[in-house]
């Protein structure tokens, strides 16, 4: 059997799995966490998507453009790109060989874990445009109880500053939800489902996380995140997104394409490099 650096009790494993996500505090060195300040600033600079004006979660697919998303008020920027760790270390290391894959093997309770994908996610001080709510099962070209996503702030994260938040089990709603612009609820063309619904401030859950602690929801469960409104402080973000034993690749209509998912049939198993195993 593996064992791990660092266990979880069986709460945060049931907290997961009854309510969509689960918050774990200080179970990061925040000095790692940190430590990933270079790359997300050098990241954003370069290849990075303004979401304010493209309102992309998968940014190397141009497609999603949209027209009808304009900048709100506010001078910050909600910058965003995907799949880092491809080719640089650091985000490699962050995703495959810190302590996070073997946090998931825990909450999906799952043998094996493979890395589905890494976004930086930033919204500069006074960033107006706040996350839509929506579900990451319907962009993932994946199926599977055991796939989940894992936020890792660099900054204190409150609602004010822009903190993820969760439809509280939402999770257990099947209803395949139709992805949407990220910043607009306005549903990506071609692609299949309801759309998500107007929610009830009380059903939400907005956690207040500091660097060292992290989330991890279920790809089903609802979620978006406040604008930031602080006038000097960032809302730096790396989420993971990872899939464990039952995620079998699914090709889902409409939703944005990676070249490598020109080559998987559904049904199969996430034996690919671009989905590496990172666990055990
Ligand atoms: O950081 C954000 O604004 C939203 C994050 C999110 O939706 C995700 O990582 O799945």
């Amino acid at each position: 059997m593996t064992s791990f650096d660092v266990y979880l009790d069986e709460s945060s494993i049931k907290d997961f799995w009854r309510d969509g996500f689960v918050v774990l505090r200080d179970v990061v060195d925040p000095n790692l966490v940190l430590s990933m300040e270079e790359p997300i600033k050098k990241a954003i600079s370069s290849d990075s998507t303004d979401l304010s004006e493209l309102a992309s979660i998968v940014a190397p697919n141009s497609v999603l453009s949209d027209p009808n998303v304009s900048s709100k008020e506010g001078s910050g920027r909600f910058v965003a790109g995907t799949d880092h760790w491809v080719d640089n270390k650091d985000f490699a290391n962050f995703a495959c060989t810190s302590v996070i894959p073997q946090i998931v093997a825990q909450i999906l309770q799952s043998d094996s874990v493979w890395l589905y994908e890494d976004s930086v996610l930033v919204k500069e001080p006074n960033t107006a445009e706040e996350t839509a709510f929506h579900q990451d099962l319907s962009y993932f070209h994946v199926s599977g109880e055991q796939i989940c996503t894992v936020w890792v702030p660099l900054d204190f994260s409150s609602p004010e500053t822009g903190a993820i938040r969760f439809v509280k089990g939402s999770h257990k709603d099947l209803t395949p939800y139709r992805p949407n612009w990220f910043v607009s609820d306005e549903p990506l063309p071609n692609t299949v489902g309801e759309r998500v619904p107007q929610i009830p401030s009380k059903a939400v859950a907005a956690p207040t996380l500091s660097p060292g602690d992290l989330t991890i929801h279920h790809a089903r469960t609802l979620h978006g995140a406040s604008a930031n409104r602080s006038a000097d402080q960032s809302r730096r973000a790396i989420s993971i997104r990872y899939c464990g034993d039952d995620a079998r690749y699914n090709i889902r209509e409409g939703a944005p394409l990676k070249p490598h998912h020109e080559t998987v049939t559904n049904g199969d198993i996430l034996t690919h490099e671009r989905c590496p195993k990172v666990w055990p």
